[in-house]
């Protein structure tokens, strides 16, 4: 566990003040990534891989992911644009092929000819949004489609098939608000079912009971700030749980007793990011970590170091080194998860 600012004070009070001790341990907690030198990310490889990724059609993993080839080439994408090289993918044919994947109900599938789901409409929103193609998208159709899967109880399900996750409230409040139809849905019986999936720790399930998971905290926390309903998290008891995330190998965890991971770079310092508490974890230590995670012939991150690298943590491990303000990347928004410039052009609140 990395020391926190608050570590040994009671968990409601502020940040520590007035001790000098004290003091010099929450300045270095504040520090980031962005004294690093922008060098120690290859991000020329890094991109290279990901558009090596989108073309090898022949490889087992390209054929395996078929069904969620939506997220992975938001994913892609995004990587790309954060490390200013979204102009090497030939995005035309990709956006093409986007089109071949939108259904009557106003929901995408993960590729052409499967059934659309509420996880692979917000990537579809994800992808105009970030290539400034929104004119692609037909935002009654995909508001009316978020709204058909919301549940009396305010949850929502992901699919005509009714599976039910706090991950599919946040993407449908997400694509909602992307398309300029945030009340398309009930926002405030969607932020009432997300309150009753807090724990007694301060994290979030996938359903009212279902264990703290630092991937569902971030749906959660997500949903909560795109509802306008932050005030029902308690931002030091999650915060504090979400820093006890951090191992000695500086990564971070998905819950107790877990290895570290690079994708939960974002899910934990996204989370933390909203609550206004990033300087609760070492971000040097993560940053290194993160690092250590590069593939230096392929390019590519993974999941925890030597381990072979993929698209989604290339990604999430951008992302996090964007979120500690890593030099030479762009900016991410840590609910949208998108570059803060296409928030801003979207004219989306970035409110604090
Ligand atoms: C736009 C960024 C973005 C997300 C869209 C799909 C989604 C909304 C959120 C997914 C949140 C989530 C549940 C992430 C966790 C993914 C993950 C690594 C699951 C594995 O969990 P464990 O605990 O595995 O089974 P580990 O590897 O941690 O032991
Ligand atoms: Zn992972």
């Amino acid at each position: 566990m990395s020391s926190a600012p608050g570590a040994s004070l009671n968990m409601s009070a502020p940040l520590p003040h007035g001790d000098p001790s004290e003091d010099a341990r929450a300045r270095d907690a504040t520090q980031d990534a962005s004294s690093l030198s922008a060098e120690l990310l290859d991000a020329a490889k890094h991109a290279s891989f990901v558009v090596r990724s989108s073309e090898d059609r022949d490889t087992l993993e390209y054929v395996l992911t078929e069904h969620l080839r939506m997220s992975g080439v938001y994913w892609g994408l995004t990587a790309l644009d954060l490390m200013s090289r979204l102009d090497e993918m030939d995005l035309e044919p990709i956006l093409a092929w986007l089109q071949t994947c939108r259904h009557a109900s106003g929901g995408y599938g993960g590729s052409e000819g499967h059934d659309p789901h509420i996880l692979y409409t917000l990537s579809a929103v994800q992808i105009c949004a970030l290539c400034d193609r929104m004119d692609l998208v037909d935002a009654d159709a995909v508001a009316s489609y978020c709204a058909s899967l919301q549940n009396d109880d305010g949850s929502f399900s992901g699919d005509v098939w009714g599976e039910i996750d706090t991950r599919f409230t946040y993407c449908a409040l997400s694509a909602c608000r992307l398309v300029g139809r945030p009340e398309a849905v009930d926002v405030a019986a969607a932020a009432r079912y997300v309150a009753r999936c807090k724990n007694f720790d301060g994290g979030f399930g996938c359903e009212p009971g279902g264990e703290s998971h630092a991937g569902q905290i971030f749906t959660c926390v997500g949903a909560l700030w795109l509802a306008d309903a932050t005030h029902e998290i308690d931002g030091d008891l999650l915060g504090w749980w979400l820093c006890e995330r951090q191992v000695k190998a500086g990564g971070l965890n998905g819950r107790p007793e877990k290895l570290p991971d690079v994708c939960y770079s974002w899910w934990v310092l996204s989370s933390l990011s909203i609550l206004k508490r990033a300087h609760w974890i070492d971000r040097g230590a993560l940053a290194s970590f993160i690092l250590r995670c590069q593939d230096p012939q392929k390019g590519g991150i993974s999941d925890r170091p030597n381990d072979e690298p993929d698209v989604y943590h290339t990604f999430f491990g951008v992302a996090g080194l964007s979120l500690m303000n890593f030099p030479g990347l762009k900016k991410i928004h840590p609910v949208y998860a998108l570059p803060t410039h296409v928030v801003e052009r979207m004219g989306l609140s970035t409110r604090d």
